[in-house]
C-alpha cells in the first residue's frame, strides 16, 4: 500500500472541482511509446518532435502519413491500463471533473472517462489537410502518397494538433476554465513542456490549487508542486483513488 499524505487524500475528498492533465506516459503502460522516450523498430531513425510539425508533412506527406497510419493501428491494438480505469472511477466522486488529455489514443473515452477534452487531437479521426473537414472513409492502399480528400483533392492527414498549429478552441477553453476552477489539479505522465497545455498547471497554481503530479520522473513542474507521486500513473493512481475513497 502506498502511504499518501493525508492532507492530499482529504483534498480530494472535499474538493468541489477536480481537473486532470494526462500526458503520454498514462498510456505509456498499455504499450504507447512517449513522445520523448526512444523510438523503437522502423521509426528509431525519426525523431517524433520533427515529424509531428506541418513542415515535416508539406515536405514528405508520404512519411508522415505512414508514420500515423501505424500509430494508429498500434492504438487499435491496444486497452486501457489501470491509470484510464483510475481516472474514470475518480470522476464518479468528484461533484465536478474535467480531464484535459494531450493524448490522441481515445483510451480514457474507452475506459469509461465522460467529460474529457483532446487539447491534441484524436489519431483515429482523419482530415482534408486544405479544408480541415473531417473524413470518414479513406483508401490506405500501399502507394506513393497519403490518400486524398474526396471533395477538394488535397491530402488528407490525422486530425492532431502538431507544433505551431492552434489547439482546438473548445477544447482549450473549457481546459483553461477547469484550470481556473478547479480546487485540484492531477498532473499524470506528461513532461509539461509543450505549450499551451503545460501552462494549465501553472494557471491552476497561480489560483491556488492544489497541484498534484504523478510521474516516475521529475519534470520542469514538479518544484512547484504540492505533491510529487513519483511511480508509474498504473500504480499511483489506483492506489491513490482507492486510498481517498475506500
Ligand atoms: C510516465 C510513465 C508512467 C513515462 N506513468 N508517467 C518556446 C517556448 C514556449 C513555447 C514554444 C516555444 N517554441 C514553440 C512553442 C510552442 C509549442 C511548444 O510548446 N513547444 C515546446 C516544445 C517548447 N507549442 C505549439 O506549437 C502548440 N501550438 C501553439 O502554441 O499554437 C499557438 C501558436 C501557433 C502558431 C504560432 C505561434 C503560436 C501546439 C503543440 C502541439 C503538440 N503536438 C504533439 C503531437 C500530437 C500529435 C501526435 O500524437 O503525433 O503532442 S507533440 C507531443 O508532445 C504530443 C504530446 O501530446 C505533447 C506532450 O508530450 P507528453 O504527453 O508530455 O509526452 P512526453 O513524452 O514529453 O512525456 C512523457 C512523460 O511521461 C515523461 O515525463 C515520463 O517521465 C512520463 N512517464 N512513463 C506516468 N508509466
Amino acid at each position: 500500500m502506498i502511504p499518501f499524505a493525508p492532507p492530499l487524500l482529504a483534498a480530494l475528498r472535499s474538493a468541489r472541482m477536480i481537473a486532470v492533465l494526462t500526458g503520454a506516459g498514462v498510456s505509456a503502460e498499455s504499450g504507447v511509446p512517449t513522445f520523448r522516450d526512444a523510438q523503437t523498430g522502423l521509426w528509431a531513425r525519426f525523431d517524433p518532435r520533427e515529424l509531428a510539425t506541418p513542415e515535416a508533412f508539406a515536405r514528405n506527406p508520404k512519411l508522415v502519413w505512414d508514420w500515423y497510419a501505424e500509430r494508429r493501428a498500434k492504438v487499435a491494438a491496444v486497452k486501457p491500463n489501470p491509470a484510464h480505469y483510475a481516472l474514470a472511477a475518480l470522476e464518479t466522486h468528484a461533484p465536478q471533473f474535467l480531464l484535459a488529455t494531450q493524448n490522441v489514443d481515445g483510451l480514457h473515452q474507452r475506459a469509461g472517462s465522460a467529460n474529457v477534452v483532446e487539447l491534441h487531437g484524436s489519431i483515429t479521426r482523419v482530415k482534408c489537410s486544405r479544408e480541415g473537414s473531417l473524413v470518414e472513409h479513406w483508401n490506405d492502399a500501399a502507394n506513393d502518397e497519403p490518400p486524398r480528400c474526396p471533395s477538394c483533392g488535397a491530402y488528407l492527414r490525422p486530425d492532431v494538433v502538431w507544433f505551431n498549429e492552434l489547439l482546438p478552441h473548445a477544447a482549450q477553453t473549457a481546459a483553461d476554465s477547469a484550470a481556473r476552477r478547479c480546487d485540484v489539479l492531477l498532473v499524470a505522465g506528461t513532461s509539461a513542456e509543450v505549450y499551451p497545455a503545460a501552462a494549465l498547471p501553472e494557471v491552476a497554481l497561480r489560483r491556488g490549487a492544489c497541484v498534484v503530479e504523478v510521474n516516475p520522473n521529475e519534470t520542469q513542474l514538479s518544484a512547484d508542486v504540492a505533491y510529487a507521486l513519483r511511480g508509474p500513473a498504473g500504480v499511483v493512481l489506483p492506489a491513490l483513488v482507492a486510498a481517498a475513497w475506500p
